[in-house]
């Protein structure tokens, strides 16, 4: 059952939508390099729009479906989706804008185009008050959750397909729980769960990975840098943005460190990444620092992304953009920027042993111990 906030905010949304001219047809967009909560939430919103209001509607993106996972995901569930270089502006006459905001430079919108409905869960942006209807829930892990929400307030059940893409966004945008979930996103996954398609979900999870994934973490963890709980790699030039928010995210997970900052050009920016495993802090803030004027980011809480326009990415001043960067990360969580320093792999310690009589305490192996039969007499 959708919560009374949905019902409310979904009359809202129907009261605009029906609005519109039956006739017009709507573009529904995201934010470039759609990721799986980008995916499922603008195939969820182009459903309700085409099945509830019977709108002509098309779903559009920018830039690239970068990861593996994603590319399995569209091919398993048979998105449909177009990019936007194919598309003609002028063939829409309403936009929907979701999982990002209008003109923070992350999405194609163009400047003039104020969209219809913006439907997100990244802080709000005052400029996105201009749109006529907004739903923006930064307490929410996942715009899908909000989507979720929608579609059953719109009385509509999903596929297996749907609530598969719904169930994946979920999880791998809040890392399974573990980051900047709440309760509507538990709620959500419970009610989507018994609807899964478990093989299609294995199957996105597990898509193979191309070897210039491989090629490119290599390089990456050869030059890794850092200095106290601070770790960060240049990846340089990389086949698709996507990788660098997701090797990011595996830095994150070495002990000892809180804060990660990864880095990877593309055409003629560089994009950057961070993650903190730090509850309270404002990662998006920071990237802002980062960034400055030469390009755009922004984020949540615990994870932030952006990009510099550096021009050439294989000129001398590109690579003093990345090492600035660097040092101005550093400099900005309270470390002295001379002190990051390469971290080398090879020299590491290796990992302590966990002593046996540790072992012997878990309570797998008493429970192993009690099962073991006694001799019949
Ligand atoms: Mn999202």
């Amino acid at each position: 059952m959708a919560s009374e906030e949905t019902e409310a905010r979904f009359a809202a949304f129907a009261e605009r939508v029906e609005g519109t001219s039956p006739r017009g047809r709507w573009l529904v967009m995201t934010h470039d390099n759609p990721d799986p909560d980008a995916l499922a939430a603008t195939a969820v919103l182009a459903l309700v729009l085409r099945r509830r209001f019977r709108r002509r509607t098309t779903v559009a993106y920018g830039g690239i479906i970068g990861r593996a996972e994603n590319r399995e995901m569209v091919r398993s569930l048979k998105l449909e989706l177009s990019h936007l270089r194919y598309l003609k502006r002028r063939d829409y006459q309403y936009f929907a804008l979701v999982d990002c905001q209008p003109w923070t430079g992350n999405s194609q919108l163009p400047r003039g185009i104020v969209p219809e409905v913006v439907i997100d869960h990244h802080p709000l942006r005052k400029a996105t008050l201009e749109a006529p209807f907004v739903d923006v829930r930064p307490e929410y892990g996942a715009t899908a959750t909000i989507l979720a929400e929608y579609l059953e307030a719109a009385g509509i059940q999903p596929t297996r397909a749907v609530a598969t893409g719904l169930i994946y966004a979920i999880r791998s945008e809040t890392q399974d729980f573990g980051r900047e979930a709440a309760g509507p996103d538990h709620a959500a996954y419970d009610r989507l769960l018994p609807r899964v398609d478990r093989r299609l979900l294995a199957k996105i999870q597990t898509a193979r990975l191309p070897f210039s994934y491989f090629q490119i973490l290599h390089r990456g963890l050869e030059g890794l840098l850092g200095t106290g709980n601070l770790v960060i790699s240049h990846l340089g030039r990389v086949d698709q943005p996507d990788i660098v928010p997701e090797i990011a995210d595996l830095l994150l997970r070495m002990e000892g460190k809180t804060w990660s900052l990864c880095t990877g050009t593309f055409g003629e920016r560089l994009y950057l990444s961070i993650r903190t495993t730090n509850q309270r802090a404002d990662a998006g803030n920071l990237m802002r620092r980062l960034i400055r004027s030469r390009g755009k980011g922004g984020g949540h809480g615990t994870m932030a992304g952006g990009f510099l326009e550096i021009g050439d990415p294989s000129s001398e001043a590109a690579r003093a953009m990345e090492r600035g960067v660097a040092r101005r990360f550093a400099s900005a969580l309270g470390k002295n920027p001379d002190k990051v320093q390469p971290l080398e792999i090879e020299r590491a310690r290796p990992p302590r042993e966990v002593p046996a009589e540790a072992v012997a305490a878990e309570p797998r192996d008493r429970e192993a111990v009690n099962r073991t039969p006694t001799p019949e007499r």
